[in-house]
């Protein structure tokens, strides 16, 4: 059996904060799991090397399930995003190691391909929606099936998901939390817009998806998805804060809008009742923040009994490795809806290789044996870790709001 002999936790900044989990056995095969949490990277870092790391020296590699429930159960302070996001890493590391000892892609472990690829949305986003559009135009050139609309809103200076001018959507962008503006009023004024626009310019062969990003009451959501129905939108994300997960009865009770859920989930149970009520139609939940792909699995079958589909998170705060992780995932689920592809800077991709390949609108994560990603540990030591927090945010009278 392959012994864990050593782990170690790799914090590198290229151009943005990722931490690796590396798991090295005493036959001296190597795996990488992602443990990367926006704004929160060291307290998972101190997580895995102070409490998670010396559990797992002298077990054996091939036993994922018993690790995932030692160090689940064992913790007795169970669920959290940065326990999830541990126990994630390690789930994933263990996958990628079993597969290299196998010869075969973790897809193949997973119960192999039930698809030819995994179709990805992309962004497009923009200060004005003229912009925005010009974006989406220029990504359904590349191929894609799926674009994510995200644009200005006037009389804010800023919003969630527009890029500054002329650089790359960074959300984690300072030292300390840029303090954001929001309007509610002036949102939910330019978004039917938006879609208004994008249907005439984009016609009706590409899925158009919005993310809401927590900033509406169920109502409210209830308005905005019944606006946006004449444009068919693929999903609405995050129409509202999933606390309160019987808001989404309501929302439900005004519009057909489909809704996407959960990337802010970290276990099943975050999931259950939204999914159980068919109050979503895809849970987002992904494999580096909810507990990895033995955790992500179960909440994929739970959802195939209410025909809930994965429609996975992956922003670039989520490494290459996450990324190839998820197309495995996507590739075998059942219930695959849809993988987010936001794609890493070259400078990312160069610290972590990797065989994953976009081919008319789908992803694939490649056949070499494991997740077929690694860290080049020698690039990574040359990017120092940089304190960088996500934004917070402001209604205009000063109230703190959701981001
Ligand atoms: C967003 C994320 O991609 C998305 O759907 O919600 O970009 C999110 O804002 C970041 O992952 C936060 O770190
Ligand atoms: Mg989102």
């Amino acid at each position: 059996m392959p012994k864990i002999v050593a782990a170690r936790v790799i914090v590198t900044s290229p151009g943005r904060n990722f931490v690796t989990l590396k798991i090295e056995c005493d036959d001296g095969t190597t795996g990488v799991g992602d443990a990367t949490l926006n704004g929160r990277e060291l307290a998972v870092a101190s997580y895995l090397a102070d409490h998670v790391v010396p559990c797992l020296i002298g077990r054996d590699a091939h036993r994922i399930e018993d690790i995932w429930q030692y160090l689940y159960k064992g913790a007795y302070w169970r669920r959290g995003p940065v326990t999830m996001t541990a126990i994630a890493a390690v789930d994933v590391a263990l996958w990628d190691i079993k597969g290299k000892i196998a010869g075969l892609p973790v897809y193949q472990l997973l119960g192999g391909a039930a698809r030819e690829g995994c179709m990805v949305y992309c962004h497009a986003n923009g200060t004005s929606i003229e912009d925005t559009i010009a974006v989406a135009l220029a990504e359904r050139d590349k191929g894609y099936k799926a674009i994510r609309l995200q644009c200005g809103v006037p009389g804010l200076s800023s919003t969630y998901g527009v890029a500054k001018p002329g650089q790359r959507y960074e959300p984690a962008d300072a030292n300390l939390p840029t303090e954001a503006m929001w309007s509610t009023e002036k949102y939910l004024r330019v978004v039917p817009e938006l879609f208004a626009a994008a249907r005439d310019a984009l016609g009706w062969d590409v899925h158009l998806l919005h993310d809401v990003h927590h900033r509406l009451t169920p109502i409210e959501a209830g308005r905005l998805g019944r606006d946006l129905e004449p444009y068919r939108p693929y999903w609405i994300e995050d129409p509202t804060p999933a606390e309160n997960q019987d808001g989404f009865a309501l929302i439900r009770r005004h519009t057909t809008t489909p809704i996407a859920v959960g990337e802010v989930f970290n276990s099943i149970w975050d999931c259950k009742t939204l999914i159980e009520t068919q109050s979503i139609d895809y849970i987002r939940a992904t494999v580096v923040h909810a507990g990895g792909l033995t955790h992500l699995r179960r909440v994929a079958a739970l959802a195939d009994l209410y025909q809930v589909r994965t429609g996975c998170h992956g922003a670039t705060d989520l490494s290459p490795v996450t990324m190839a992780a998820a197309l495995h995932f996507g590739l075998s689920v059942p219930n695959f809806g849809v993988q987010e592809h936001m794609p890493h800077t070259e400078e990312t991709d160069a610290v972590f290789p990797h065989g994953y390949s976009f081919a008319d609108g789908m992803m694939h994560p490649g056949d070499a044996p494991g997740l077929g990603v690694d860290i080049d540990e020698e690039l990574a030591a040359g990017y120092e870790y940089r304190r960088a927090y996500l934004p917070v945010n402001r209604l205009e009278d000063g109230t703190l709001f959701n981001w």
